[in-house]
């Protein structure tokens, strides 16, 4: 077992989408979050859009293709929630650590995603069903509140 207490926050709850613009008819016009940014990302053929929530984030996906990790979800589960994104620190240091435990990885190395953060995905296979996705800031340490 690892005794080690890791840090992580969440950095943001990602909600498949069909139509981004239609979502933010609810998510930002009538709940009122704000809206940070919406980007393209052409590496995982999604449009995001990010709203801050508290100390996190929701994410908003639009698959841009339909052969693609959201266009499939989309296609046979309908909208929903797509994954959890943990912040992490050092994020080579915890994919190896992964890996060494078997688990079952995505991405073995890190990519660049939304926000041009370092970003890898672990298979809900090893997750107990659930996508995670681990995503590095610079600034953790900084990003902390001060207690
Ligand atoms: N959450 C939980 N389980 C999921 C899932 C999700 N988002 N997507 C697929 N699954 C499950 C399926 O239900 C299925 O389970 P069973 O075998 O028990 O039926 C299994 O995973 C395989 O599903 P699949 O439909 O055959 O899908 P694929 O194997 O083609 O792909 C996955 C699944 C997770 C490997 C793929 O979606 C992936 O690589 N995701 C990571 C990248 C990504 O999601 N990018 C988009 C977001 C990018 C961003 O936020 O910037």
């Amino acid at each position: 077992m690892n005794e080690e207490v890791k840090k992580y926050k969440i950095d943001h709850i990602a909600i498949a989408v069909k139509d981004l613009d239609e979502s933010l008819k609810f998510y930002r016009d009538i709940l009122g979050l704000k809206l940070e940014s919406i980007e393209i990302v052409k590496d995982q053929k999604v449009k995001t859009a990010f709203l801050p929530i508290g100390d996190t984030h929701i994410e908003l996906l639009q698959a841009i293709e339909p052969d693609s990790p959201v266009g499939k979800f989309i296609e046979k589960k309908g909208e929903g929630i797509h994954h959890i994104a943990f912040k992490v620190e050092n994020i080579e240091e915890h994919l190896n650590n992964l890996e060494e435990n078997d688990v079952k990885l995505i991405d073995k190395k890190a990519k660049i995603g939304a926000k041009n953060k370092k970003i890898a995905f672990i298979h809900p296979k090893s997750t107990s069903g659930v996508l995670l996705e681990l995503c590095e800031e610079d600034d953790f340490e900084a990003s902390l509140p001060i207690l």
